[in-house]
């Protein structure tokens, strides 16, 4: 790790150092910086910071070597595998989502050829009817909106959640303050679902699953291209569909 650090540090400290001098940062310009940075710490702020900058960057790299189904970012939200219940049919949802429209998520996790991979796990998280992310925001238990489903004999796993809707980086917090009112950009990414694909010998992969056509898909606030899963909003008796494989390589 250390001679990693070598390698990536200076660098890193020379391009910062080059863009202070090309815009004759001045003791303000630092100050106003430092204050930024003390806003996001104690915001709690800095992964999502983060990863609103930098995490597509990642999945860039890795989906160079990638010859399976891409990467996307992970985000800030994922918790650890320790919060993620095996699940059979539903994603468990807050009582008071009852009433919220559903969504089933299915599909098929194989290797590069097509071949089913049975008893693969795939992680799955989203947020709330209204944007908000269980174990982040508002005391929501983090028993919501995960869940690993255990892929059958077929590859396949289906299981019901309620709709997720695109999501704001709060903007009264240091990043979406950053995004929209200094940068003038928004702070708003498409609705997504969040999947960690793993199965024994096979390279895992971390991306995100969006409908077509959803607002801001293809207008990320956090820069990801979405590459290969935005799907097709499929209407079964009434209820949204979203059909998302996997294809694994070897790792
Ligand atoms: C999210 O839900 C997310 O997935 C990312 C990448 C950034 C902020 C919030
Ligand atoms: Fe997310």
């Amino acid at each position: 790790m250390s001679a990693r650090v070598q390698q990536v540090v200076p660098d890193l400290v020379e391009a910062i150092r080059d863009v202070m001098k090309k815009h004759d940062v001045t003791f303000q310009d630092y100050g106003a910086a430092m204050q930024f940075l003390i806003n996001v710490q104690e915001t709690g702020e800095l992964p999502v910071l983060v990863d609103a900058f930098f995490n597509a960057t990642v999945v860039d790299i890795e989906n160079a070597t990638r010859k399976g189904t891409k990467a996307d970012i992970q985000g800030p939200y994922y918790l650890g595998a320790d919060a993620y219940n095996v699940v059979t049919d539903k994603l468990p949802h807050r009582p008071e989502d009852a009433g919220a429209p559903d969504m089933i998520i299915r599909g098929r996790i194989t290797d590069l050829d097509g071949n089913p991979i049975a008893g693969a796990t795939l992680d799955m998280w989203h947020s709330t009817p209204d944007g908000l992310y269980s174990g982040i925001h508002d005391n929501i238990d983090p028993k919501f909106y995960r869940g690993r489903v255990i892929t059958g004999a077929d590859g396949s796993y289906s299981v019901s959640s309620k709709l997720p809707v695109p999501y704001q980086i709060p903007n009264s917090g240091p990043t979406g303050l950053l995004l929209e009112k200094y940068l003038e950009r928004h702070s708003w990414r498409p609705a997504h679902i969040h999947f960690w694909a793993r199965a024994d010998g096979q390279r895992d992969v971390v991306n995100q699953a969006y409908f077509e056509g959803g607002d801001w898909v293809g207008d990320d606030c956090c820069d990801t291209d979405h590459l290969d899963l935005v799907v097709p909003e499929l209407i079964e008796n009434g209820v949204r569909v979203m059909e998302v494989n996997f294809a694994l390589e070897p790792a």
